[in-house]
């Protein structure tokens, strides 16, 4: 089986984006490890802050933070850091040529429980006008990310990675401590037959998903003629995931709940790395009338609406949304 280097090397990955990215993977591998040991390695709980987003921070969503963090200005190549659990931007080299977003720990509800959580992350090219500290350097769309992935810590710890060409999937072999090459060409089917969204929260929704999802809930009887099923891993990349290996949607839809904050997720650590994992290997990603990746970030913690997964369905969905 192939190894990771040898991949990349062989996509003529840029080989000092290739090291940076194997400095992502080596803090993953540390908190795979943390994860992997639950209590006895005491990273389950709480802390008592919160972060800018007014979430309580998780000692692991602290902890990966940390980790990924000291491993990124240790490289001389990352300008800027933007990460879920920073407030502003955290400066590295004033020289290096890339910026790099992250999510630590996505799926925090899901650490206490031994469920499935990982960690996303995205690499742009810094803009050379701007200082190290400046949140503009993140002012660009999906489409300038220089590689997108993440790293799931499920029963096997696994990374969905793209830069540029095909998504490609790997598995790390704890034997060796190596990502190994599982699968070299991603595809999501384009037709699918399960849907994935926060049901809790359907009095809040608005008319075009509220229609959208009674369709899907009708089945056979309905507009589509299928039976659907649903899954809801409370996980963002568990969720993407499934779709990546066997097609679905996953909607997080803007709603009413709160004017303050329509929708959820963010658009530069979690949507965007999504959908350029899902572009490249056929799927689709949207707002529900925009394409996630054309839409340029103007803030660190923006967020968006998020419709993304199999192509067909994902059309058909956002068909309510004009
Ligand atoms: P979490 O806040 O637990 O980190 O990042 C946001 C996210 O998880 C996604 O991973 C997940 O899909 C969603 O929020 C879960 O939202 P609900 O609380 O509505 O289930």
């Amino acid at each position: 089986m192939q190894r990771l280097i040898p991949t990349l090397r062989k996509d003529q990955v840029d080989l000092e984006l290739l090291m940076l990215i194997r400095t992502i993977l080596a803090a993953t591998k540390e908190i795979s490890f943390r994860v992997s040991q639950g209590a006895l390695g005491d990273v389950l709980g709480s802390t008592l802050d919160e972060n800018i987003q007014g979430e309580q921070q998780k000692k692991l969503d602290v902890i990966a933070n940390q980790l990924i963090k000291n491993m990124l200005l240790s490289d001389a190549n990352v300008r800027s850091i933007a990460s879920e659990e920073e407030d502003d931007v955290v400066a590295g080299d004033p020289d290096g040529r890339f910026i790099v977003a992250f999510d630590p720990l996505d799926g925090s509800s899901n650490i206490d429980i031994n469920g499935q959580i990982g960690t996303i992350f995205t690499i742009y090219p810094a803009k050379p006008s701007l200082a190290a500290n400046d949140p503009a350097q993140f002012h660009q769309t999906g489409r300038s990310q220089l590689a997108a992935g993440y790293v799931l810590y499920g029963p096997s710890t696994m990374l969905m990675l793209t830069t540029g060409k095909e998504t490609r999937c790997f598995t790390l072999d704890r034997t060796h401590g190596g990502f190994l090459l599982t699968n070299d060409k991603v595809a999501v089917p384009e037709k699918t037959a399960e849907f994935s969204i926060n049901m809790a929260n359907s009095r809040f929704w608005f008319e075009p998903t509220q229609t959208y999802i009674n369709i899907l809930l009708e089945g056979e009887e309905g507009e589509r003629n299928k039976r659907y099923n649903m899954r809801w891993n409370a996980a963002m990349v568990g969720d993407i995931h499934r779709i990546l290996v066997r097609g679905g949607i996953f909607l997080y839809p803007s709603d009413k709940r709160d004017p303050a904050k329509p929708a959820k997720l963010r658009l530069l650590y979690e949507a965007n790395p999504m959908a350029m994992l899902l572009e490249n290997a056929g799927g689709a990603a949207s707002t529900g009338t925009e394409n996630i990746l054309d839409l340029e970030t103007s803030d660190l913690h923006q967020r968006v609406p998020v419709i993304m997964g199999s192509a067909e369905e994902v059309e058909f969905a956002k068909s309510f949304y004009k």
